[in-house]
């Protein structure tokens, strides 16, 4: 069975091939609804995203992933330069005494920190941790350079890799062991250009969703229990996966208040000479966003991409039959590409000669590329072209003559389409709950609940662990930013106690 082979493929390097699959080009062996899980797995392998490796958790992020992350980083990497924030790089590797130097926070993900002990044969004198977030790593220096008021603020950026040793199932982008990000780390003298700032970077990541990836978000802010328990306040975009009914944390955006600015002695004196402790940030989103974008817009034919972030947008494919003016076909192919690439649209065609039309047809759309162009003897002859939706299927014939146009449009129209069509089932995911009974059956329907709330921690633990189970605990995703009314008198879903909040519920990633 192909749910066999697939699984041998995950393990490694040595797997068997699918070899039906890939020569037959015949798409994906797994539905979207039947087997979400195994979809997903083929998607990206077979959209040639991900190749699976020998480690467990570790995979390979092939051109067609590469690609997307580059686009979206060229965006985040010239906003943040445009709020003067400036690139390093700290090291990977992270002393002992460094790494304890934070106990308290450090403490709970203990295990998941990863270990060099030895170099060749010999055992190292003292074993070096891999950096699993650089708040340690970087830290003591900021204690160092910054001294006075003029040394403020301090705001740093490094596009790097982070190793976090989970055990809980892997999955490609979601949940792998190492991972690419940025991570932002800054330092204020005041609160209030930290508190500005969260709410810049966390726009920031709402557009590389909504804008880029075509994923509605909800911004917000986390509870008690689900912040980064060294910082201040949290605050995050949250998508959504239909298909699972699960929450998803996008990317996070944490004043950290004056917690590390105690333990790691950041210091400095103001204009009257007195001293203070600086206020600071991080911030970070993942190649966690492509897996999202993946579980939101892929069907049952493969990846579908947005336009704003595929490396190729379109991709032009000859159709010519027996008796038909090959070269002639061929020709009006490259024109188009030639045309199209000049107006700045990423576009290739498809000329090779041992794949059949439908063959490249099916593999392009496992791919995902948006728009495809078809051109055959009977466009050759009306001196058009025929232009394929990904996203809904649909077929237009374009004019030669209106090319360019009619294309930018067909691309704006289609990351328009993704984004409305993700937004409706995500809303149609939204049940609006006001008590526990309620709560419990929409959990049961993979909703995304949305609950009055009295906003106390043991509430919160008491929601996870009445909903404990196989499927895992229910928790809060995040209290958005824009509230609904909450009239007088309303009572929390869990306690019954004065609600003090609608807050996001559900299940999560
Ligand atoms: C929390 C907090 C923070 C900078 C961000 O979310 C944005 C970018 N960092 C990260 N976190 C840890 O602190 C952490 C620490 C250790 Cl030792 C670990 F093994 C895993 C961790 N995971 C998350």
């Amino acid at each position: 069975m192909a749910g066999v082979e697939q699984r041998q493929n995950k393990s490694g390097g040595g797997g068997k091939k699918k070899e039906v699959k890939k020569e037959t080009g015949l798409g994906l062996s797994f539905t979207k609804d039947e087997n979400f899980g195994e979809w997903y797995s083929e998607a990206v392998v077979n959209g040639e995203m991900i190749e699976y490796y020998d480690i467990s958790g570790c995979y390979i992020l092939r051109p067609w992933a590469i690609s997307i992350w580059e686009i979206m980083q060229t965006f985040f990497d010239a906003e943040i330069k445009k709020m003067k924030i400036k690139n390093c790089y700290f090291p990977l590797f992270v002393s002992p005494g460094v790494l304890q130097k934070e106990k308290d926070h450090i403490e709970g993900f203990a295990p998941e920190v990863a270990w060099v002990t030895k170099s060749g044969e010999s055992e190292l004198e003292v074993p070096i941790a891999i950096r699993p977030t650089s708040e340690t790593v970087m830290y003591p220096y900021y204690s160092k350079w910054i001294r006075g008021h003029r040394d403020l603020p301090l705001k740093l950026n490094q596009w790097c890799n982070v190793v976090r040793w989970e055990f809980s199932n892997p999955t490609p982008f979601i949940r792998s062991r190492e991972f690419l990000w940025q991570e932002g780390h800054t330092a204020f003298a005041t609160k209030e250009e930290a508190d500005t700032e969260v709410l810049q970077i966390l726009e920031l990541y709402r557009c590389i969703y909504e804008e880029f990836l075509a994923i509605p978000v909800t911004k917000g802010r986390k509870s008690e229990l689900e912040k980064f328990a060294g910082g201040l306040y949290t605050t995050s975009v949250e998508a959504f996966i239909p298909n699972t009914g699960r929450g998803i944390q996008g990317a996070t955006s944490h004043c950290l208040g004056q917690n590390f600015a105690k333990m790691f002695e950041i210091n400095f004196e103001n204009e009257k000479g007195e001293k203070g402790m600086v206020w600071q940030n991080s911030w970070a989103y993942s190649t966690r966003t492509i897996g999202v974008m993946v579980m939101v817009h892929g069907d049952d034919k493969g990846l579908v991409l947005p336009p704003k972030v595929a490396a190729l947008q379109l991709i032009v494919i000859p159709v010519p039959y027996k008796d038909a003016d090959t070269q002639g076909i061929f020709d009006a192919c490259v024109a188009t590409v030639a045309t199209l690439s000049d107006a700045g649209i990423r576009a290739e065609a498809d000329l090779r000669d041992n794949y059949s039309p439908a063959w490249k047809y099916s593999n392009w759309e496992m791919k995902g590329v948006p728009l495809r162009i078809e051109i055959g003897p009977r466009d050759l002859a009306n001196n058009q072209v025929r232009a394929v939706r990904r996203d809904n299927g649909a077929k237009t014939d374009i004019s030669r003559v209106f090319l360019v146009e009619q294309v930018k449009g067909m691309l704006d129209k289609i990351q328009q389409n993704l984004f409305d069509v993700a937004k409706q089932k995500r809303d149609a995911c939204v049940e609006v709950v006001k008590t526990w009974e309620e709560f419990v059956t929409a959990l049961g329907q993979k909703k995304l609940i949305l609950a009055p709330w009295c906003d106390e921690e043991d509430v919160e633990k008491d929601v996870k662990a009445r909903t404990k189970g196989d499927m895992g605990a229910a928790k809060s995703l995040c209290t958005p930013f824009e509230q609904p009314e909450l009239p007088e008198g309303t009572k929390c879903f869990a306690s019954g106690k004065p609600a003090k909040k609608w807050t996001y519920w559900g299940r999560s990633y």
